[in-house]
């Protein structure tokens, strides 16, 4: 570990170069963390990064560590470990993530002697998975891998995995240190370090229904609350009645193809969700055949706007324009980032049409800033509008008032994301664990050979999952 006024140093860079956040974050496995340490940063930093790399250097060889190569993890330990090789003289090797589909089809470049041994650099450990991958395919080139060396250690079981398989983990600094540094420093507040020493003492857990007396109320029963907004009881009562807490992405490209997928997935869903500014040929008719076939087949229609401007701008888009969304769409959401304004604009336009709005309280995509206190600010503004917010788009529960609703998007069997941004979760977890009410689901309904197939396998797991919610 770094000596003390060491730590006390690199700590505040780190906290400078915004390494390390704190709030509420989905980690990669899918696991809810109340700290996020993303080191990418760094590099653009040279004085961090040069710094970085020395202290990397300095702790392989205060281990007594021999080494004849050093490889770095792909790809945030790439940088370290270039600059630690040009500084001290000592040969590169770079491990690919891919074979290349052509010439050489080599994982690991520069000059390989088998029977030499390779140092693997880190930045951070968390399971050690990355290391593991990293250190195998050196070895399978022939060369030794006896110890990596790494920046943090975020505690979480790495060391002993690593152990296991034959390589010291060397870590230049805990996330426990590091976090009491900065609590130190009052860069963090007391609250926010016990709270992260409580998960990396107890583990990952992840958030949902708060364990309590309370026995959860199904939809019918939440759509008798007295409080609740006619527009959501509306939705709880189709919810049950067709049994689906399925919304459709219905992100496709024309009039044609979104009627289409109304007509032939409508049965399995309770919502279906447009991005009307996606449809090449927009028209007033299709949306007037939308809305017949939404009474068909009992489906309400959410226009996924995300509005985000003045009360004054937001009620001219709600209402007017080529799209007069209001006029076709029983749900809209929005961004509580202009502050309650948003809602009072909207809500001028929707009331007197009895339609509701989503305060987009958490988003899918990978490094969303909707999380923590920006959280907690949207819960509140929803709480104090519930004439007009029916719900939140959010990755779990954040409010435990039953009138209101809990949307996910970021929904797909396998667990993942695509090349954008967008993180997935499954049905089980959205709603069984994490305790939303309804799941959002496109590509995987959209993209699946078999659409209403798809669409049934979806509507059937997340209402399982509902179901099991009720009876735990
Ligand atoms: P997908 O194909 O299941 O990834 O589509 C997800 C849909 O939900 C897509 O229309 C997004 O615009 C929408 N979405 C989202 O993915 N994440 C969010 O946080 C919000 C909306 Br808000």
């Amino acid at each position: 570990m770094a000596a003390e006024g060491g730590l006390e140093a690199l700590a505040a860079e780190l906290h400078e170069a915004q390494a390390l956040r704190f709030g509420d974050f989905v980690l990669k496995s899918g696991i809810s963390s109340p700290v996020y340490v993303d080191l990418r940063g760094v590099v653009s930093r040279p004085k961090l990064l040069k710094q970085v790399a020395e202290i990397l250097f300095r702790t392989a060889q205060e281990a007594g560590i021999r080494f004849d190569t050093v490889c770095g993890v792909p790809y945030t330990a790439l940088p370290l470990a270039t600059v630690i090789c040009c500084a001290h003289d000592v040969p590169m090797l770079v491990r690919r993530k891919e074979a290349k589909a052509y010439g050489t089809k080599r994982v690991v470049e520069g000059a390989v002697r088998p029977g030499q041994t390779c140092l693997v650099i880190e930045d951070v450990v968390t399971s050690g998975g990355s290391v593991l991958e990293t250190a195998e395919a050196l070895e399978r080139e022939g060369l030794k891998v006896t110890d990596a060396v790494v920046l943090l250690d975020r505690e979480q079981g790495g060391r002993a995995r690593l152990e296991e398989r034959g390589v010291r983990l060397h870590a230049v600094c805990s996330l426990t240190g590091l976090l009491e540094a900065l609590g130190r420093q009052g860069r963090v507040d007391a609250e926010t370090v016990e709270r992260v020493r409580r998960f990396l003492r107890e583990g990952p857990r992840p958030p949902g229904p708060a364990p309590g007396p309370r026995r959860e109320l199904g939809f019918a029963a939440r759509a008798r609350l007295p409080g609740v907004h006619p527009l959501a009881a509306q939705l709880f009562d189709l919810m049950e009645r067709k049994r689906s807490n399925l919304c459709l992405a219905a992100d496709v490209g024309d009039t044609e193809a979104l009627l289409e997928a109304a007509a032939s997935l409508g049965p399995s869903i309770c919502l279906l969700k447009t991005h009307v500014d996606t449809l090449g040929d927009f028209s007033a008719e299709a949306m007037e055949r939308l809305r017949a076939l939404a009474r068909t087949h009992d489906f309400l229609i959410f226009e996924d706007r995300k509005f985000a401007d003045i009360g004054n701008t937001v009620k001219r888009q709600y209402e007017g324009g080529i799209f007069k969304i209001a006029s076709w769409s029983d749900l809209v959401n929005a961004h509580a980032v202009p502050g309650p304004g948003v809602v009072r604009g909207l809500r001028e336009v929707g009331l007197p049409l009895q339609r509701g709005c989503l305060l987009i309280a958490e988003m899918s995509s990978r490094g969303s800033l909707a999380s923590g206190d920006y959280t907690t600010a949207t819960v509140k503004m929803a709480e104090e509008h519930m004439d007009f917010v029916i719900g939140f788009i959010s990755g779990s529960r954040v409010s435990d008032k039953p009138e209101l609703l809990h949307l996910t998007p970021g929904v797909q069997l396998q667990a993942g994301g695509d090349a954008l941004g967008q993180q997935y979760l499954s049905p089980q977890e959205v709603v069984g664990r994490r305790g939303s009410d309804v799941i959002i689901v496109g590509r995987g309904i959209l993209a699946a050979p078999d659409r209403r197939a798809a669409a049934e396998t979806y509507r059937r797991l997340a209402w399982e999952a509902y179901e099991g919610r009720l009876r735990a």
